[in-house]
């Protein structure tokens, strides 16, 4: 018998899902019955929702779309962090909820994870800020609103909800017999004016600078990013919001734009542009070090899905792919000036002194390497990997608008699951590392070989840079590192850890992780509690500031 759950794992496959996280749960047990009887979808189980969500969102910032599947009420709220960052940074995931039969819902039944007052709407309820649509199934409507729902989160790049009652899981229904998409649910209207207004400002300028951002990335358009900025010969930066869009090691490529921190000569070139172009970039307090950029919107056209600003004009978003071919296709000779690209280091030595914040980027710095995927949690990782230099063909993956510690761990491992052949580097605090590391337990059971490194620098150091140096709030508990592997089913087979202080000892202990791709790389680097960048030294007074 084909059934709603049938036809549901179908239409995922379409879109490209080998993986299903989640957790089990009596309302879903059903449906994941249905993941574990093919043999072209796996399931991941996880140590909690949040991580699950987590994860979905890093396999789906690599691979296009994901899915997680949680139980009614408990479930699905323990999610909806994950699923929050997902919608604002615009990454497609979908849940599937499991929730009671409809027989129980119609009844109004006191059953298990609800609030006990025989309403069933609620936390559907709670959903619609931070997702694209939600779909109630039930027998009638299933097929329709799967369709709906799954196009409307891949075409808006944001998550999407479904509530699956068990028994409308369970119920037949014909296999599709079109696509999901056919062409005309893709069907998008042309931007002509806009376009026209683009090209006639890019004829007059004489300085003008792309900031490629984010939803290059959401939407996959790098590219078309790439051709659009070699036709034209033009000067691209990224913010630290959309950072891996753009080759870094292309000659076009200048640099990070960080607002007021910018390095020069980056720094005057864009805010003296006489035409800033943004391509799928938010200006956000920490992509900006809180709205310090040195150009106005007079200088600025900003196209983006949300919205178009066009110098200093607020109007409607657009569809930034049908853009990006409408641009390739303007009539404008491309720019002729130089471009002067960022500067790398040449090579980086290590003495027995210890580790500081400034060695260890620069370390990072000459460690990358084709095809890696950087990935920088919130705190002192961010900040520090932000501005590093990548390689060509690497991608990088930060949460920096949602900005919830404990992401990257486990996104960081969806993102190794979605792409096994690029090699993972994670750097994350000691204090972020805290709220999901259980995932270490899928990490094992998983075989997944990333190299993690910790940075332990007893607690909070970005918000000891906000506010409160000294006080308590900013402090954790030191854990033993060294042994959380063993604990989660470490063996000398899975798992090899290092615990270094020096340069030298971080230099060992990169350069054997980089040789050992079979086995997890678990690196803990001490550094000082009072050491962070630069760029985080300036971003924590500029927030400060903003908090007061
Ligand atoms: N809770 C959640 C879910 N997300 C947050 N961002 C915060 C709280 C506030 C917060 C930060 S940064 C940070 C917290 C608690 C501490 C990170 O400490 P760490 O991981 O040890 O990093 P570091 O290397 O800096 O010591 C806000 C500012 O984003
Ligand atoms: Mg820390």
């Amino acid at each position: 018998m084909y059934t709603v759950a049938d036809y549901l794992l179908d239409r995922l496959k379409e879109l490209g899902i080998n993986d299903i996280f989640g957790v089990p749960g009596d309302y879903n047990l059903k449906f994941l019955d249905h993941i574990t009887a093919r043999d072209d979808l796996k399931w991941i189980g996880n140590a909690n929702e949040l991580n699950a969500a987590y994860m979905a969102d890093g396999y789906a910032r690599t691979k296009g779309m994901a899915a997680l599947v949680t139980t009614f009420g408990v479930g699905e709220l323990s999610a909806m962090n994950g699923i929050g960052g997902s919608f604002a940074e615009k990454v497609p995931v979908i849940e599937i909820v499991g929730s009671p039969t409809t027989a129980v819902q119609n009844a109004q039944k006191l059953v298990h994870h609800t609030l006990g007052d025989g309403r069933f709407n609620h936390f559907e309820k709670m959903h619609e800020a931070i997702t694209v649509g939600i779909g109630s199934l039930t027998k009638e409507n299933a097929i329709t609103e799967i369709d709906r729902i799954l196009g409307l989160a891949s075409e808006k790049r944001q998550p999407g909800y479904l509530n699956l009652p068990i028994d409308v899981a369970e119920m037949e229904v014909e296999k599709p017999n079109k696509p999901l998409f056919d062409t005309k649910v893709m069907e998008i209207k042309m931007e002509q004016e806009l376009i026209k207004s683009i090209e006639k400002v890019l004829n007059s300028v004489k300085h003008p600078v792309i900031i490629a951002g984010n939803e290059i990335a959401s939407f996959h358009l790098e590219a078309k990013l790439a051709e659009f900025i070699e036709k034209f010969n033009l000067p691209v930066t990224t913010l630290p919001f959309g950072k891996g869009v753009f080759n870094e090691e292309d000659k076009h490529y200048l640099g990070v734009y960080t607002g007021t921190p910018t390095t020069e000569p980056l720094k005057s070139y864009v805010d003296q542009a006489d035409l800033v172009l943004l391509l799928g970039a938010k200006l956000t307090d920490s992509a900006t070090s809180g709205f310090s950029q040195g150009f106005t919107e007079k200088q600025m056209i900003s196209l983006a899905s949300d919205e178009v600003i066009f110098q200093g004009e607020h109007l409607a978003g657009i569809q930034l792919p049908t853009v990006l071919d409408e641009l390739l296709m303007i009539n404008y000779p491309g720019y002729h000036g130089e471009i002067q690209p960022m500067s790398r280091l040449a090579e980086v030595k290590s003495s027995s002194s210890l580790v500081t914040q400034a060695y260890f980027w620069e370390a990072v710095e000459s460690y990358l390497e084709e095809g890696d995927t950087l990935v920088a949690e919130q705190g002192t990782s961010f900040f520090g990997a932000s501005t590093v230099p990548m390689k060509k063909g690497m991608s990088f993956i930060g949460q920096p608008l949602w900005g919830s510690i404990g992401y990257t761990f486990p996104a960081m491992l969806g993102s190794q699951i979605a792409k096994k052949g690029s090699r993972h580097l994670l750097f994350i605090g000691d204090g972020s590392l805290q709220l999901t590391v259980q995932e270490l337990g899928m990490t094992l059971r998983e075989k997944l070989a990333p190299i993690v490194f910790i940075i332990n620098n007893n607690g909070y150091t970005v918000e000891r840079e906000i506010h409160g140096p000294e006080e308590i709030y900013n402090d954790i508990p030191m854990w033993d590192y060294q042994k959380l592997p063993s604990v989660f089913g470490g063996t000398a087979e899975n798992v090899v850890t290092y615990k270094v202080q020096t340069e030298a000892e971080l230099a060992t202990a990169m350069r054997k992780a980089r040789l050992d791709s079979k086995r997890l790389q678990w690196i803990e680097v001490v550094m000082n509690q009072k050491d962070a960048p630069d760029l985080l030294v300036q971003m924590g007074k500029i927030f400060a500031k903003q908090n007061s």
